[in-house]
C-alpha cells in the first residue's frame, strides 16, 4: 500500500518464533497431511463435500455450490436435512444414548449432565410445546436466555420444527431485545425469570416485559424458572411456564422437519459497535457442514472428548462451537453459567480438572485476565487432560500466547488462533493443529478450501509484511447468505467495496485489516476503524497495543487518538498491569521505549494512563470509542453496551488526578 492513503507504515508486530506441533499430537490428530493433500486443495468447491459428509442428509444434494446469482451463493442445493436430527437422533441411533451431550456447570458450583438421550427428550417435549403455542415452520423465535441448559434445548427445539431462532445475548438491554424482535417480526419469545451474575440475582423477566411493550405483535412468551423463590414472578397473558409445558408434553416426540439445505437455521444480530444491528442469516446445510468440519479439523474434537468452549451461546462463537459443531460430532460439550473469577479465580481450572477437559477454547480477553491474575491459579490444578487450546475474538499478541501455551497448556498443547466472524459462521483462518507450524501472534493460513487476500485500496494484493484489507475471494459453506433487513444492505456492507461484478469477480470484505507473511500466515490487526492518523500516518491500534502488552508486567492495553492543536493527533495509551497497584514511571518508560523500538518514534504514546480494567462490551471487545471520548475530554456516549460501565468514571477520575 502506498503512502497516499496513509497506510505506508503499516507493519504487523513480528510473530514470535514458530512452534511445530508436537509428535504425540500429530499422531492422534483428526486431520493430518494425508487428508489435506493436493487433490483436496485443487478440487474446489468439491473439497467441501468432505464437510457435508460429516452430516446425515435426508435427501442428498445435487450441486455443491450454485454461484449463478453471486453474491447470493447457495451450497449443497437440492439437499435436505434437519440440524436437530444431526445433533441428536443420529447419535441415539448409533447407540450413544448414554453418552454425555452437555455437562452444565452452574454459577454456584452445582452441575448437571445431559446425556444425548436426556437432551433428545427435552428437545422433543419442548418442540411439541412450541408447535402447540402456534409456532410454524419459518417463524422466527427469539431466545433471551443466559447460559442454562434450556438455551441449547430451545435452539434445537426450534431447529427440529424448522423455526429459525434469533438468540439475543441475555446481558443486552430491553431496548436491544425489542429492536431485534421487531426487526425480525418475531412473535415468540423464550426467556427466564432471572439469573445469577457474580453473586446476585438479576431480573431478566422485567427486561423482557419492558421490551414487549414496544413490540407491536402479541408475543407468546415462555418463561424458564431459574431462580425459584429467590425472585418470584407472575405470569401474565400469553405467558407460559417452561416446566409446566414440559410436563404437559412429557414423553411426546416431534418428527424433525426436513429442511432445504438453504433454509434459514438461525438469525444472529451482530453486536454492531456502530449503526443499526445487522441480522445475519445462516442456513442449514452449509453452516452445519462448516461448523462440524472445523470442529473436527481445527479444534480436533473427537466424539469421546470433553470439549469446552468458554464463550456465551448468545454470540456466534457459542452457536457454532458450544452447540452445533460439537453436538453434530456427538461429543461432550461443557457449558458454564458463570464468570471466570466467581467465586474465585480458580473456577475455570477446577472445571477443566473435574471434567477432564480435552480441548479448551477461549478469548484473548480472558487469557490476558488469567495472565494478570498470575500463574498460581492454573498451577494448582491438574490440567494434564488438555490436548489442544484455542483462541478467538481478537488478535492474541505473542506474550499472552506464550503465557497460555506455558501455564495452561503445560508447554505441550498446540494452540489454534482462529480468525472468523458472525458473518463467516465458522473458522476461516487458522492453523490445522496436526499439520501446521504455529507462529505466536499470527492466526495462520486460510483453511484448505478457503481463499483470503490481503489487498490495498484498489483490491491489489499487498506485499508480505504490508498492511491491507482482509478479503475472502471465494465463497465458503458457512457464509452469511444475506441480511435479514435486506439484500441491498448485504451487498453494500460486504461486497461492494472490493468486487468487480462486471468481470464476475466477487470479494467479501471483512472490515478487518491484516498482513500476510512470506509463508502465507495472516496476522489480523483489527477493524478498519481501529486506526489512528498521526501526522498523515495511519497507525493500527492493535499494532501499538501489541507492542505495549509485550512489556513484562502489562496485561492489557488500548490506545486512542487525542486531537491536539499544535501537534495534530497524539496517542493515549490505557494500560492495565498484572496486579501491581502502583506501576510507576519505570513501567511507563518501558512501554514508551518498546513502542518506539517495535514501530518507531511516531507511534510513541504521548500519555500512558494506568487503569485496573479497560471498558469492554459484553462480548469482551474493548470499547475504544469511550476511551477516545475521555482522552478528548468529551462527554462519554452511551455506556449501556458495557460489561463494566463503572470503570469509565474511574478512568476519568484517574486521568484528572494525573493532570
Ligand atoms: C468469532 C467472532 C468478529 C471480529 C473480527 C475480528 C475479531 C475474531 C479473531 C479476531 C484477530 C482472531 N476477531 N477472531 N481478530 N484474531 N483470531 O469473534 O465473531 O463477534 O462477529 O467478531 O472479531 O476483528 O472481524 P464476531
Amino acid at each position: 500500500m502506498d503512502d497516499r492513503n496513509g497506510w505506508g507504515r503499516g507493519r504487523p508486530v513480528p510473530a514470535g518464533s514458530p512452534h511445530s506441533p508436537p509428535e504425540w499430537f500429530v499422531e492422534q490428530a483428526n486431520v493430518t497431511d494425508s487428508e489435506i493433500d493436493e487433490e483436496f486443495t485443487e478440487n474446489w468447491p468439491d473439497c467441501w463435500e468432505r464437510a457435508a459428509d460429516l452430516l446425515s442428509w435426508e435427501e442428498p444434494y445435487d450441486t455443491v455450490l450454485d454461484d449463478s446469482s453471486a453474491p447470493f451463493y447457495e451450497w449443497f442445493t437440492g439437499g435436505e436435512l434437519n440440524a436437530a436430527y444431526n445433533c441428536l437422533d443420529r447419535h441415539l441411533e448409533a447407540g450413544r444414548k448414554t453418552h454425555a451431550a452437555i455437562r452444565w456447570e452452574g454459577k454456584h458450583g452445582e452441575y448437571e449432565t445431559y446425556t444425548y438421550r436426556d437432551l433428545y427428550v427435552a428437545v422433543n417435549e419442548f418442540a411439541a410445546a412450541l408447535c402447540d403455542l402456534g409456532v410454524e415452520e419459518d417463524d422466527v423465535v427469539t431466545i433471551y436466555l443466559p447460559m442454562i441448559p434450556e438455551l441449547p434445548i430451545a435452539m434445537l427445539a426450534c431447529a427440529r420444527i424448522g423455526a429459525p431462532h434469533s438468540v439475543v445475548f441475555a446481558g443486552l438491554s430491553a431496548n436491544a431485545l425489542s429492536t431485534r424482535m421487531a426487526a425480525a417480526d418475531s412473535e415468540y419469545l423464550i426467556t427466564c425469570d432471572g439469573y445469577y451474575r457474580r453473586g446476585d440475582a438479576f431480573n431478566q423477566k422485567s427486561k423482557a416485559d419492558n421490551a414487549k411493550l414496544s413490540v407491536e405483535a402479541d408475543v407468546e412468551t415462555v418463561v424458564v424458572d431459574r431462580l425459584g423463590d429467590e425472585l418470584p414472578h407472575v405470569l401474565g397473558e400469553n405467558e407460559w411456564d417452561y416446566d409446566g409445558l414440559r410436563e404437559e408434553f412429557a414423553g411426546e416426540t416431534v418428527e424433525p422437519v426436513s429442511r432445504d439445505a438453504e433454509d434459514m437455521l438461525f438469525l444472529m444480530y451482530t453486536s454492531g459497535t456502530t449503526g443499526e444491528p445487522k441480522g445475519v442469516v445462516h442456513t442449514t446445510g452449509g453452516y452445519l457442514a462448516h461448523v462440524a468440519w472445523t470442529s473436527r479439523a481445527v479444534l480436533d474434537v473427537e466424539p469421546d472428548d470433553t470439549y469446552w468452549c468458554a464463550a456465551d451461546i448468545g454470540w456466534i462463537t457459542g452457536h457454532s462451537y458450544i452447540v452445533y459443531g460439537p453436538l453434530a460430532l456427538g461429543t461432550t460439550t461443557v457449558m458454564y453459567e458463570g464468570t471466570p473469577d466467581y467465586p474465585d479465580r480458580d473456577r475455570l481450572w477446577e472445571i477443566v480438572d473435574r471434567n477432564a477437559v480435552d480441548v479448551f477454547y477461549t478469548a484473548p480477553t480472558a487469557i490476558r485476565a488469567f495472565m494478570k491474575w498470575g500463574e498460581k491459579y492454573p498451577a494448582r490444578h491438574d490440567l494434564s487432560s488438555l490436548r489442544l487450546l484455542g483462541s478467538v475474538g481478537e488478535p492474541i499478541s505473542p506474550r499472552p500466547w506464550r503465557w497460555y501455551h506455558e501455564h495452561v497448556g503445560g508447554g505441550e498443547c498446540p494452540i489454534v488462533d482462529t480468525w472468523w466472524q458472525t458473518e463467516t459462521g465458522a473458522v476461516i483462518v487458522s492453523t490445522l493443529p496436526g499439520i501446521d507450524e504455529m507462529k505466536p501472534g499470527a492466526a495462520g493460513p486460510p483453511l484448505p478450501g478457503i481463499d483470503v487476500a490481503i489487498v490495498d485500496e484498489n483490491g491489489a494484493p499487498v506485499d508480505p509484511g504490508e498492511t491491507g484489507y482482509l478479503t475472502i475471494t471465494r465463497p465458503w459453506p458457512g457464509m452469511i447468505r444475506t441480511l435479514y433487513d435486506g439484500d441491498d444492505r448485504y451487498r453494500s456492507e460486504y461486497w461492494e467495496r472490493f468486487s468487480d461484478p462486471n468481470a464476475g469477480e466477487w470479494r467479501y470484505f471483512s472490515g478487518d485489516t491484516a498482513a500476510v507473511d512470506e509463508d502465507g500466515y495472516v496476522t489480523v490487526l483489527g477493524r478498519v476503524d481501529d486506526v489512528i492518523n498521526v501526522s498523515g500516518r495511519r497507525l493500527s491500534t492493535m499494532e501499538i497495543e501489541s507492542a505495549i502488552t509485550d512489556v513484562d508486567g502489562i496485561a492489557e492495553s488500548a490506545v486512542v487518538g487525542r486531537a491536539s492543536k499544535p501537534n495534530g493527533t497524539e496517542i493515549y495509551a490505557y494500560v492495565s498491569t498484572e496486579g501491581r497497584s502502583n506501576p510507576g514511571d519505570g513501567l511507563r518508560r518501558a512501554i514508551v521505549e518498546n513502542v518506539e523500538s517495535a514501530i518507531g518514534p511516531i507511534a510513541k504514546p504521548h500519555e500512558v494512563v494506568f487503569t485496573p480494567e479497560l471498558p469492554k462490551t459484553r462480548s469482551g471487545k474493548i470499547m475504544r470509542r469511550l476511551l477516545e471520548d475521555i482522552a478528548n475530554d468529551e462527554a462519554v456516549g452511551d455506556t449501556s453496551a458495557l460489561r463494566n460501565p463503572e470503570i469509565v468514571g474511574e478512568i476519568r477520575a484517574g486521568r484528572e488526578d494525573d493532570t
